[in-house]
């Protein structure tokens, strides 16, 4: 099956790690940030990710990707877990960790900034979403200092954590996003957890381009 993605999206992750932990073969399509008309055409808006399955016809929705694909293949993983503190926990961190990685990850060498203006143009749509880059970017130490905190109870929840349920499909995309970001410094159980899932995934960490 192929998967139409931007590799810096969290969505698009939640949808390729499901290829990874059941082992399904996957044909990973990476769109060019400012390429409105494939995704349009194969779904009707620019979006991403977006599944083409067997049948040949197209599904978008991350969740609905993932839960399509958990039903179809294997055993059934993607377990919902009811009050999640993870998932709480997530809810309260998600935005400074965006706020540290988007502007990095928009330097950074990605398939969908292949072009000067697929670069541009996740500029423009990101600056909308979270502020100029440049004042991020000067926000760094607050934000890390920040983050670094959370991720000390992040730590706590994840120690002897070796299952695989929902959460993962809400944590594992931001704390990847994360991985960019050189100014925070990741509690042992949180490393490992990442480590982990990128293993079982499939689903690379960005350490090598962190900034
Ligand atoms: N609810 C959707 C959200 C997907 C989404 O917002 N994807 C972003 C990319 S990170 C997107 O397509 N944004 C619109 C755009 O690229 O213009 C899902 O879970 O798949």
């Amino acid at each position: 099956m192929k998967l139409y993605v931007y590799d810096h999206c969290p969505f698009c992750c939640k949808a390729r790690m499901i290829f990874g932990l059941k082992q399904l073969p996957l044909e990973l399509h990476t769109l060019l940030e400012n390429d409105v008309n494939t995704p349009t055409r194969l779904v009707g808006k620019k979006t991403a990710p977006i599944l083409e399955k067997e049948d040949g016809s197209h599904m978008a929705e991350s969740m609905d990707i993932v839960h399509y694909l958990d039903a179809r293949y294997g055993q059934p993983l993607v377990t919902p877990v009811p009050d999640s503190a993870i998932k709480a926990w997530h809810d309260a961190a998600w935005r400074p960790i965006l706020q540290l990685a988007i502007p990095r990850l928009a330097a950074a060498d990605l398939g969908e900034f292949a072009t000067v203006e697929a670069r541009k143009a996740f500029r423009v749509r990101q600056t909308r979403n979270f502020g100029d880059f440049e004042q991020l970017i000067a926000n760094t130490p607050q934000l890390a200092a920040n983050v670094g905190q959370q991720l000390a109870e992040l730590d706590k929840l994840l120690a002897g954590r070796e299952h695989v349920d929902e959460d993962d499909f809400v944590l594992y995309p931001s704390l990847r996003m994360l991985s960019i970001v050189k100014a925070v410094s990741l509690p042992t159980a949180v490393k490992d957890y990442m480590q982990r899932m990128e293993r079982d995934t499939g689903v690379p960490l960005h350490f090598d381009q962190a900034v």
